[in-house]
């Protein structure tokens, strides 16, 4: 591996760019370099690893059973990527991609920051592997100090050995609840409660998908994972409404179940209802994207290549469909090896024979998902937030009411139009925030689906760039269409 500290050490032009060090990234990565590609892995984090991974080579955590054993797997991942001849720049942000006009569209042009500086460079093809992120779960009261998503505390203990302050609650549901709660309760979290929100109502649905996921690896593992958070923990299941009390922050989280209202004291509140694909940067390069009904977000269209309907541009792990760490690192190889065949550098049958064994794997470890997608499916009441004062978009403070308002009152039929009525989507967070929310907000109003509504339409940059930064591009045809665009 060839690390690149500063902007300035990256070449014009690599064969391929992956986006994202998590799993999907690394595996990319290393494979395409073992091909033979000159490749390029840049993450915006300081180390590599991703989310499931974060920090695997610097964590100050050394107890290995407080993070569990499918942490320190990513390990092998990285001295992987350490082997093989890779490029890998940290801290470098992404912030466009778009057709290199200069090569008639044979590649792509790159915009990435480094260390406060911007620079353009070329590639002929690109994976984006940049992952997931957690699902909006906007509850009354929940910009107060002391709340804060399952996943950013999570971060804080990988990166830091960082847990919350006193009496902490975890709210709502999904299959990382029990981990994030495990973990952090482990590290030395004082977590008094868990309130479940999975709906009790998902079951029907998630019965018929029930025999794959008997018979797949998640059942041992979510088993001793819910046994062990379940033995140590305090869960309230069938919570149907959450509201964050408090003068200044957060001191209440009040609740309801069983028709009655409940109320616990505490000083952090940690808020998780799953996660989503990032579709940001695909969004904004100009991939087609779909609503999955099963997994209930957006995700882009892709061939069985991972490839996106950019032609050159793959996408790859849970950025392509929530599939967890094992699928990310497998899809990351299906799309290297065929940005490798893409180039030239392999044949279609040597494509095919080094995917099939990765296929068989990828399927196994795929098999059960659609059961976990159903039964985590989050209730509507927190897809598109009851009460009208909770505040959805947190960079412009536009809340749930004045967005059904605008849906109904002013008939705005979809998210980018909301956008010119009420700016939400438009803050430096770029709608990852409130997208999903909106979206919903407009459906439930008009009666629609979330697939019939759509999403944002976005723009490079599509993360905060200095202007200082763009302005000091080098001012070649190219760059100064860059910025115009
Ligand atoms: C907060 C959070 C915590 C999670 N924790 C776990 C866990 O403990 N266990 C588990 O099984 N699953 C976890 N997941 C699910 C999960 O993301 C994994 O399935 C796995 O990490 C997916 O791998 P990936 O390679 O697709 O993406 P990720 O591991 O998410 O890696 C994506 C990488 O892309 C980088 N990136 C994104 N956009 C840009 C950009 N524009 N420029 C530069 N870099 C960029 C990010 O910094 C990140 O490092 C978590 C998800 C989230 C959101």
């Amino acid at each position: 591996m060839k690390p690149l500290t500063e902007i300035g050490q990256l070449a014009e032009h690599y064969d391929l760019a992956v986006v994202g060090a998590g799993p999907a990234g690394l595996s990319a990565a290393a494979r395409a370099s073992e091909l033979g590609l000159a490749v390029l892995l840049v993450d915006e984090n300081p180390e590599p690893g991703g989310q499931i991974y974060r920090s695997i080579t610097t964590t100050p955590v050394t107890d290995r059973a407080v993070l569990g054993v499918d942490y320190w797997r990513g390990a092998d991942l990285v001295a992987r990527l350490k082997r093989s001849a890779a490029a890998y720049a940290a801290r470098c942000t992404v912030w466009s991609i778009a057709p290199d006009v200069e090569s008639d569209g044979a590649s792509f042009e790159i915009g990435l920051s480094l260390d406060g500086r911007a620079r353009l460079i070329t590639a002929g093809q690109v994976i984006l592997a940049t992952g997931a992120q957690e699902r909006p779960f906007p509850i009354p009261g929940w910009t107060l100090p002391g709340v804060m998503t399952a996943g950013a505390a999570q971060i804080a203990l990988k990166s830091s050995a960082i847990v919350p302050k006193g009496r902490t609650v975890i709210a709502g549901c999904g299959p990382l609840l029990y981990l994030l709660a495990g973990q952090l309760a482990a590290a030395g979290a004082e977590i008094v409660a868990v309130l479940d929100t999975t709906p009790r109502r998902n079951w029907p649905a998630a019965l018929g998908a029930l025999p794959d996921f008997l018979r797949s690896p998640y059942l041992a593992k979510g088993l001793k994972l819910m046994a062990k958070a379940r033995r140590s923990l305090r869960f309230l299941g069938g919570v149907t409404s959450l509201a964050v009390e408090g003068s200044g922050r957060l001191s209440t989280i009040r609740f309801e179940r069983g028709g009655a209202s409940e109320s616990i004291a505490c000083d952090t509140l940690l808020l998780h209802q799953g996660v989503i694909p990032s579709v940001n940067l695909s969004n904004a390069a100009g991939c087609a994207h779909e609503f999955d009904t099963v997994q209930h977000c957006w995700v882009p269209q892709l061939d069985d290549w991972f490839a996106s309907s950019v032609p050159g541009i793959a996408i790859a792990g849970d950025g392509a469909g929530i599939g967890g760490a094992e699928s990310a690192a497998l899809r990351g190889e299906i799309a290297a090896l065929d940005s490798a065949r893409r180039l030239g550098r392999i044949t279609i049958a040597e494509r095919d024979n080094h995917a099939a064994p990765i296929r068989t794997a990828l399927g196994r470890t795929l098999r059960g998902r659609r059961f976990l997608d159903l039964l985590y499916k989050p209730a509507t009441q927190f897809l598109a937030p009851i009460v009208d004062d909770t505040i959805i978009c947190r960079c412009e403070e536009v809340t749930a009411g004045q967005v059904r308002d605008a849906a109904k009152r002013l008939g705005v039929t979809g998210p980018n139009q909301m956008k010119a009525f009420l700016r939400c989507g438009m803050g430096p967070c770029q709608g990852r925030l409130c997208g999903p929310t909106v979206v919903e907000l407009i459906a439930e109003t008009r009666g629609t689906t979330p697939a019939e509504v759509g999403y944002y339409r976005l723009r490079p940059p599509v993360k905060p760039v200095t202007l200082a930064e763009l302005a000091s591009l080098p001012q070649s045809e190219a760059a100064v269409k860059a910025v115009v665009r």
